[in-house]
């Protein structure tokens, strides 16, 4: 349980022996066999598995561990020796599995056998597949489709997800929110308008070739670790890495190579970030603008005086559309608006105009600190365009790259788990399997919450996933999940999500990536896209933990034939049986990307998905790579935070958890031990609130809407992070997340600036 909060100041490099000794005791409260160190000399390696924890490159060739702290961490987590057998679920009550923490329920361990909600004992029980896909059918057919929701969470692989959203489209609905739509779907949205792709342009090629590395709003040693060893050699290379966030984060300052061995006995350990701008939450606009206001001065200045001009006349001109009144409107913002809103000083921002304008090439890396944001959509256009200013798109060595989270999330929505039905070859998939594809426009994740709430949705399906934790607003979710008439769970482990469940409720056990699927035609393959959009190639190698699990696959095919009338064009049994005819629908369907697709994903390094931005052709309206002028500096132009008192709330992530996942209380790099009940305030924030450190406070939202959200106990924990703001954890602090505090475009709920009041304990 979490316990009182300890500090202990971190003072050692990322990687090393740190997380060497963090993994050991993972490892051995797992309870692990020789082969769990097996499995991970097979991580991200060709012929191994693809790490179920983030979704960062794999490099060919790889290093001798492809793996990290966390990824390890997550793979001990899914091969634990725990167990929850039907004996562990008939003890006790649902009710009374409520009093576990979120970390208690998932570290009972992996379920092994279906289980259905029984109203009359309360308890969770042993139902055969066939009887579940039968009852599940039978409600499903019972409900107009989009009274459903099919939820995936970004881990499935592409086969499993392409066979899920099919699934659903067959059935009727184009409800297919996914996690993507709490986390990167700012940039899916704002990408394609300026650049034409939803995609991030960057690949590992183009770190080895950069000159200097821009990072806004990523917690690269938390939470993608492995691309400490891409920038470990540029910063050896001495290419400057600017890193703008408003916390301290430790881990990006020092790393050691864990990888090498001489190193990790040697003392000295290397710098990654050059230089730290701790700017205000949200302030990222402003210092965007800001920068571009000094290149489009400088460039002037040049060009006036017959030096080398600072903006790529020559790309901007052959190449984009609208610079005049970007410029025009950039130039508009002054400097006391420009550093009051960042939250930086000019100086501080001509400093990293200077180090950016001396790159011949230079690379952007964004994560969560920009796109959980009410304006997270318009401040992605505004790095893109900072980017264009010097032709850094579409360029060896330069690019924009959205760090994507879960494993297997770009890869998802790649084919087609979206709820935005003109994202998807719908006609095709019409064609190929003889439906009318559904054309209504589907619930995103936060519109699935509202219906939820609202009683429009009755059933919710989550391949993965723990909404209940994941989403805002949760006091209401919460209340509103119980009266859902069906829930159908596919997942690995238990978690808070099953317990607060629908009138029908279903856990519907599956194996992991990294467990032997076999089938009728012998173990499967399925595969992965990275955060660089390579397609890889992962079979699992340990034995299932239990012998009742199915695939992802084997599941969403029991319950699609059991709701759709049989199809002749379609045989879910014969794709379970064999992987590869997923693979050649999915290839039917869109060859552009997935020609070839079962041989190419076997080469090693696996093989990139087109990307034209890449390439310079711009699949935009204009033809060309727009300049989008930004609507205002603030983080939330419509939510003035007025008045004394009002904190901007940021939560974050602890290298001790995967999302909603929590495998421990000890949050390393930023020294904070033993309690994720905390909330970390600058020290003049708790000098004028009169708060000691430790003191146990409430958290409430400072909104008014007539809904009253708090979070009680929280333990004050001084820290590095500018005055006017407070961090705390995720999902601890979600229930102060109003459902409607999202960005404006995407929908992603602004997780990184909640508008909350410190309230002092009696
Ligand atoms: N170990 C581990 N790995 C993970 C995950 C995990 O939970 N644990 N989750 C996975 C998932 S799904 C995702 S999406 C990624 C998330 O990875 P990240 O994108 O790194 O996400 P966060 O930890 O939520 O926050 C990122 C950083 O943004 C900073 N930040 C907050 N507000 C602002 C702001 O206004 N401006 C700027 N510039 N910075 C800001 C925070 O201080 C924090 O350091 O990681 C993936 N990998
Ligand atoms: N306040 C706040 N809220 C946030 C965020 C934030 O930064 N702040 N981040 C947001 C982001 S970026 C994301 S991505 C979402 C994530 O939100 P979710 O997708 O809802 O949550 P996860 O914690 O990733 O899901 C974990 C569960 O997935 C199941 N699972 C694990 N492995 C497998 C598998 O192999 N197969 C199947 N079928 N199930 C499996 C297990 O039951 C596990 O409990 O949360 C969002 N919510
Ligand atoms: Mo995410």
């Amino acid at each position: 349980m979490s316990g009182k909060v300890v500090r202990k100041e971190f003072h050692g490099p990322s990687g090393g022996w740190g997380s060497v000794g963090a993994l050991g005791a993972i490892l051995k409260r797992e309870g692990h066999a020789p082969s769990t160190t097996l499995a991970l000399r097979q991580q991200n390696k060709h012929g191994g598995f693809m790490c179920i924890s983030c979704a960062w490159a794999k490099p060919h060739p790889p290093h001798v561990f492809e793996f990290c702290e966390n990824g390890a961490k997550a793979t001990a987590w899914d091969l634990t020796s725990e167990k929850i057998d039907p004996e562990f679920l008939a003890r006790q009550s649902v009710t009374a599995l409520e009093a576990l923490s979120d970390h208690e329920l998932e570290q009972a361990g992996r379920l092994t056998e279906p289980m259905r909600w029984n109203p009359e004992t309360d308890r969770y029980e042993p139902v055969s597949w066939e009887e579940a896909f039968r009852h599940i059918g039978e409600e499903l057919q019972a409900m107009p489709p989009d009274a459903a929701v099919f939820y995936a969470s970004g881990r499935a692989s592409n086969e499993a997800a392409y066979m899920y959203q099919l699934f659903a489209r067959l059935y009727g609905t184009n409800n297919l929110p996914d996690s993507s739509n709490m986390c990167h779907e700012s940039t899916s949205v704002a990408l394609p308008k300026v650049i034409g792709v939803p995609v991030g342009t960057v690949t590992l090629e183009d770190f080895e070739k950069t000159d200097c590395i821009l990072i806004f709003g990523q917690n690269t040693a938390t939470n993608s670790p492995r691309m400490l060893h891409q920038l470990d050699e540029a910063a050896q290379r001495g290419v400057p890495i600017i890193n703008f966030n408003p916390l301290r984060e430790r881990g990006l300052e020092r790393f050691v190579n864990p990888q090498n061995p001489l190193q990790m006995v040697a003392t000295g350990s290397r710098r990654i970030a050059s230089e730290d701008h701790r700017l205000r939450p949200g302030g990222d606009m402003a210092a965007m603008v800001g920068i571009c206001r000094l290149l489009l001065d400088w460039d002037e200045e040049a060009r006036r005086k017959g030096e080398v001009p600072l903006i790529d006349h020559a790309f901007v001109e052959a190449h984009t559309h609208g610079f005049e009144d970007f410029a025009r409107a950039v130039r508009k913002h002054d400097w006391p608006a420009i550093e009051q809103r960042s939250g930086l000083t000019r100086e501080a921002l001509e400093s990293v105009a200077r180090q950016y304008a001396a790159a011949r090439n230079t690379l952007a890396l964004f994560g969560m600190g920009l796109t959980q944001h009410r304006m997270g959509v318009e401040t992605v256009q505004m790095l893109v365009a900072l980017l264009l200013l010097r032709g850094n798109i579409g360029r060896i060595g330069a690019g924009i790259c959205p760090v994507r989270g879960h494993s297997n999330v770009q890869g998802q929505r790649a084919v087609w788990i979206t709820e935005k039905p003109e994202l998807a070859p719908l006609d095709e998939m019409g064609r190929m399997f003889g439906f009318e594809p559904p054309r209504k426009k589907g619930v995103d994740s936060v519109e699935a919450a509202g219906k939820v709430i609202s009683g429009e949705v009755r059933a919710v399906f989550q391949l993965g996933g723990n909404l209940v934790r994941s989403l805002p607003e949760r006091h209401l979710l919460e209340r509103a999940w119980r009266r859902l008439r069906m829930t159908v769970m596919i997942t690995t482990k238990l978690n808070r999500s099953h317990l607060i469940h629908g009138e029908v409720a279903y856990l519907l056990p599956c194996l992991s990536r990294i467990e032997i699927d076999r089938q009728a035609t012998g173990p499967q393959t399925v595969s992965t896209e990275d955060s660089t959009s390579f397609i890889h190639a992962s079979r699992g190698l340990r034995e299932p933990a239990s012998p009742h699990l199915r695939s992802e696959h084997a599941i969403i095919a029991g319950i699609a034939k059991a709701t759709l009338p049989s199809n002749p064009k379609l045989d879910w049994d014969a794709w379970v049986g064999d992987y590869e005819l997923i693979r050649e629908a999915i290839a039917a369907t869109y060859p552009e990307w997935y020609a070839e697709y079962s041989r190419r994903m076997r080469e090693p390094g696996g093989f990139h998905r087109a990307n034209p931005a890449r390439e310079r052709e711009w699949r935009t309206e204009t033809g060309r790579a727009n300049f989008l002028v930004p609507d205002s500096l603030e983080a939330d132009p419509d939510l003035r935070i007025s008045g004394s008192g009002v904190l901007d709330l940021i939560t974050v992530r602890s290298n001790d958890q995967f999302n909603t996942t929590i495998y421990g209380y000890d949050d390393r790099f930023r020294g904070i031990h033993g309690s994720r009940d905390i909330v970390m305030m600058n020290e003049a924030d708790m000098r004028r609130l009169g708060l000691q450190p430790e003191e146990r406070v409430n958290l409430v939202a400072a909104v008014q809407d007539n809904v009253h959200r708090e979070v009680r106990d929280m333990q004050v924990v001084p820290f590095e992070l500018p005055e006017g703001c407070v961090a705390g954890y995720y999902p601890e602090c979600n229930p102060l997340l109003p459902l409607w505090h999202h960005a404006k475009e995407s929908h992603v709920p602004a997780a990184k600036s909640i508008p909350v009041r410190i309230v002092r304990q009696a």
